[in-house]
């Protein structure tokens, strides 16, 4: 479904003069508004393509209407995301769930709408139909050599297709672990994945970067090989320069401090991507900021500073993915308020007063430290973000947009009321 220019000029219109007399109070209350709102242009976030129809539980899935049915029509909907928001303007692949068969007429296709293509996805956590070896007990850590070496050609199989597409990273996630005690030896599981990872990683181009992405449980519950932040910077010190460990932040055990996590990261250079969703217990993969905001803003702040230190660009230096799944929501509303929670939280890190809170840090000054990180996150910035969407071309309401031209009702008509996406 295209949207038509004119009736995004005429919603635009028709919020305008609410909008400038908040736009223009938030703006006179911050330093470098413009300067500002350019960062917030360029910053995309890449949609992965496996969150554009219903996920479920182990326990139920209930299909929305008018999901993707293909490769092609999960691009058109990201198209449609990026129409609104301006800010969404990459897709993240998973193979085999979204094998592209004609990778040019996909990659036509993705610039049509705007789209490029962030990294692949690797997937030797399930067997396939057809498959001569199981991933039962594990893919790239098993005892038989056979198995890993499957699990090897299918990473170097799928950095083949992202060669194809233009993409310049492979970001592996491992369910390898075990369930009991005794099941594995910790040792041998971390050497033959090191090994498996070392195979993949001699098949990387020069330009492309791997993220091995950790996680603490699920489906493993005693042990996971990739397990946390540690083991993950582990493989990739070891691995070499083109390898960094990706953070996806519903995959750590609960209470853990993951602002320090990515400062250190950053501080050796090794961070490399990011998946964001939010979570209350475990890997719950709810929408982004719907939960925890004040730790997604203490994130950003750790972020912010640490890629300024480094000199880093914010929008391309490092690979900002969203990775949630939607069980009640309609997942393309559901990915404009993720995107929209990125935004503000990133717009009121870049609020921080930096020289203000290194000198209240050398003074010990405590008070003062924690009033300057909250003076930024108790600022409202939803018309700073939203003067961006607008300048880019973007919706001034997004959501409010979709809803009254009715987006998913005509979704629905053109696909039918049961299909079912790819993936899990
Ligand atoms: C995992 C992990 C990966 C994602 C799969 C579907 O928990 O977050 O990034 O590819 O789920
Ligand atoms: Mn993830
Ligand atoms: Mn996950």
């Amino acid at each position: 479904m295209q949207i038509e220019k004119y009736k995004l000029e005429e919603h635009n219109h028709s919020l305008q003069k609410e909008h400038r007399r908040r736009f223009e109070f938030i703006a006179a209350e911050i330093k470098d508004p413009e300067g500002i709102l350019q960062k917030l242009i360029d910053f995309q976030v890449a949609i992965p393509s496996w969150a554009l129809g219903t996920g479920g539980t182990r326990f139920a899935r209930f299909a929305g209407g008018g999901e993707p049915r293909s490769l092609e029509e999960k691009i058109e909907d990201i198209g449609l995301l990026h129409a609104l928001n301006k800010s969404s303007g990459a897709i993240s692949l998973h193979i085999p769930w979204d094998i592209p068969e004609n990778a040019a007429n996909i990659k036509a296709l993705a610039a049509q709408n705007g789209l490029r293509f962030d990294a692949m996805n690797s997937n030797t956590f399930q067997d396939q139909p057809g498959q001569q070896l199981s991933y039962k007990f594990g893919s790239m850590q098993h005892v038989d050599k056979a198995v890993r070496k499957q699990a090897v050609e299918h990473n170097i199989e799928v950095i083949k297709y992202g060669v194809e597409l233009g993409s310049e990273s492979l970001t592996v996630w491992l369910s390898d672990g075990s369930c009991f005690p005794g099941q594995l030896n910790f040792r041998k599981a971390f050497q033959h994945t090191l090994e498996s990872l070392q195979e993949v990683y001699a098949a990387l181009p020069d330009s492309w970067k791997m993220f091995v992405e950790y996680k603490a449980f699920e489906p493993n519950f005693y042990s996971t090989t990739v397990g946390d932040w540690g083991q993950s910077l582990l493989y990739a010190s070891k691995l070499g320069d083109k390898a960094y460990t990706l953070v996806d932040l519903g995959h750590h055990l609960p209470n853990a401090n993951i602002e320090q996590i990515v400062a250190l990261l950053l501080m050796e250079g090794k961070l490399g991507g990011f998946h964001f969703n939010d979570s209350k217990y475990g890997d719950d993969d709810l929408t982004v900021g719907s939960i925890k905001p004040y730790q997604l803003f203490l994130i950003f702040n750790e972020l912010v500073e640490g890629m300024d230190a480094r000199g880093m660009n914010h929008n391309t230096d490092l690979g900002w993915m969203i990775d949630a799944s939607h069980n009640i929501k309609d997942p393309l509303e559901d990915l404009l308020q993720s995107v929209e929670a990125i935004l503000i939280t990133y717009a009121q890190a870049l609020l921080v007063d930096r020289q203000k809170l290194t000198e209240a840090q050398l003074k010990n000054d405590v008070v003062t430290a924690q009033e300057i990180l909250q003076q930024a996150f108790r600022t409202d910035v939803r018309a700073l973000v939203a003067e961006a969407r607008l300048r880019a071309g973007g919706s001034l309401n997004p959501i409010g947009f979709y809803r009254n031209e009715k987006v998913r009702e005509n979704l629905i008509k053109q696909r039918g009321s049961k299909t079912v996406a790819t993936g899990l």
